[in-house]
């Protein structure tokens, strides 16, 4: 069986967990979330696996390790519905994916991280920090609402794998300061993806409070 190392709280964890539901497919869970300043991705057994003290990270029964939560995604998808067939489709779906770990996260995951999730590991962050992620973040979800008020899914007509990894970090962005009642149309995408077979909350399969 495959094995997933991933954090409740961590947007990018949280794209391997849809995906993985999604498709049906059967995993063990094993959690690293931190834990009273012990960080169990930072530990001997944890970086043989992956030496980057990253998750998530995908163990394949073979022994075989896979990080980075996009690779790990388009793993799981290849061949199933998640990935268009059609190729242009599939190269949009890149697109909107590259686009993720490049403009998006590193802001609007980042500002979501210091202003709530993490909080209370820095209560006094850098004010000109949070203004530049704020702005670098407002800019990325106004990509996305363009994109999002010509196109029901990010790729075109189909939900694909690059709706899984932006839902990750959006669906929260509002606790990172930035304002999605601006939006409707990432509003409505929220919704829509919510609303399909096989969705999971954040905190599944643990039941995680998030
Ligand atoms: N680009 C990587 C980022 C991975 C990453 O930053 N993971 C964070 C959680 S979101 C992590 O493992 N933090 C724990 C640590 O650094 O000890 C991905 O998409 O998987």
């Amino acid at each position: 069986m495959l094995t997933l190392y991933s954090m409740p709280s961590s947007g990018n964890s949280y794209k391997v967990r849809l995906t993985l539901a999604h498709l049906a497919i059967p995993f063990e869970h094993v959690t690293t979330e931190w834990d009273e300043g012990r960080e169990l991705t930072k530990q001997a057994d944890f970086l043989k696996l992956n030496p980057a003290g990253k998750v998530p990270l995908l163990r394949l029964e073979d022994g075989r390790t896979l990080s980075e939560s996009n690779a790990i995604v388009l793993y799981l998808a290849e061949g199933s519905e998640l990935v268009p067939h059609n190729s242009f489709n599939r190269a949009k779906m890149f697109e909107w994916m590259f686009f993720e770990q490049y403009s998006h996260e590193p802001a609007v995951a980042v500002r979501t991280g210091i202003v709530h999730t993490y909080k209370s590991r820095n209560p006094n962050p850098d004010a000109a920090l949070l203004a530049d992620l704020l702005t670098r973040g407002d800019k990325a979800l106004d990509v996305m609402e363009a994109r999002l008020s010509q196109s029901p899914w990010l790729a075109g007509d189909q939900f694909s794998a690059a709706d899984i990894v932006l839902y990750g970090y959006t669906h929260k962005a509002s606790l990172g300061g930035f304002d999605l009642s601006k939006r409707p149309a990432i509003s409505k995408w929220l919704d829509r993806f919510a609303a399909l077979d096989g969705h999971v909350d954040m905190g599944w399969p643990e039941n995680a409070p998030i």
